[in-house]
């Protein structure tokens, strides 16, 4: 008779798994309190009041947010960014209470670290970068396009924000390259209009006096 009841077992197997895959798929995982979370959730308090001046650059580390925030400024951001080779140059995962914000002239920019290595997760920026808050938002790219790209580009969006995508390095990407670079882009960030795309060389200068036009 043993045997009836391995239906049953199989059952409350199938169930229990439905129940439990459901959840995971409504809900995403919430990030637990890290430095980096309280870090963005000191930068929502910061930036409550609207100021449309305000903007903000995301990307991978290394695509030359820092090096752009420092040449728009003509390196009078204050404090400085910190421009590094290495990952994690500029880091908000180790403590709370570190420069959220830099200031130059009226303008008001966030130097964010780059996001999807260990310390920097891309699903703590979606769950808490707050995005409505800025008044633009440069998402700067250099070379291939990753997953963690678009999540960080859909978020955006879902704000009701239009990125700007800041392609760096423009200086390796040939001038007979450009409208390719430009029309990949724009079929890998769906709705991105081709006009939002800005080529910058951190290194030549091309871009910049375009991008301040911009912000
Ligand atoms: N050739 C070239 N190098 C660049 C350019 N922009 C930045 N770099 C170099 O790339 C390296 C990383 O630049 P950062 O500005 O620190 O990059 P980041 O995006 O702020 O990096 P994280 O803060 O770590 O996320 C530095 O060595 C820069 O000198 C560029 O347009 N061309
Ligand atoms: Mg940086």
């Amino acid at each position: 008779m043993w045997w009836l009841a391995v239906p049953v077992v199989i059952g409350v197997g199938k169930l229990i798994y439905e129940v439990m895959t459901d959840e995971s798929a409504a809900q995403p995982t919430p990030v637990p309190d890290t430095a980096l979370v309280n870090n963005l959730r000191a930068l929502r308090e910061l930036t409550r009041k609207p100021d449309p001046r305000r903007v903000a650059f995301l990307g991978q580390p290394g695509a030359g947010k820092s090096t752009i925030v420092s040449k728009l400024s003509n390196g009078r951001a204050r404090p400085a960014p910190v421009i590094g080779v290495n990952t994690d140059a500029t880091n908000w995962a180790k403590y709370t209470g570190v420069d959220l914000l830099c200031r130059w002239e009226r303008r008001e920019a966030a130097d964010v670290p780059g996001y999807d290595t260990s310390a920097h997760p891309v699903s703590a920026f979606v769950q808490h970068f707050p995005f409505e808050n800025f008044g633009k938002i440069c998402l700067v790219v250099h070379g291939k396009v990753h997953a963690a790209d678009v999540a960080i580009y859909e978020a955006i969006r879902r704000h009701g924000i239009a990125p700007i995508v800041v392609r760096s390095r423009a200086e390796s990407v040939d001038a007979p390259d450009r409208e390719t670079v430009r029309n990949d882009l724009c079929r890998q960030f769906s709705g991105l209009a081709p006009s939002s795309v800005v080529f910058v060389s951190s290194r030549t200068g091309e871009g910049i006096k375009e991008l301040r036009g911009r912000l």
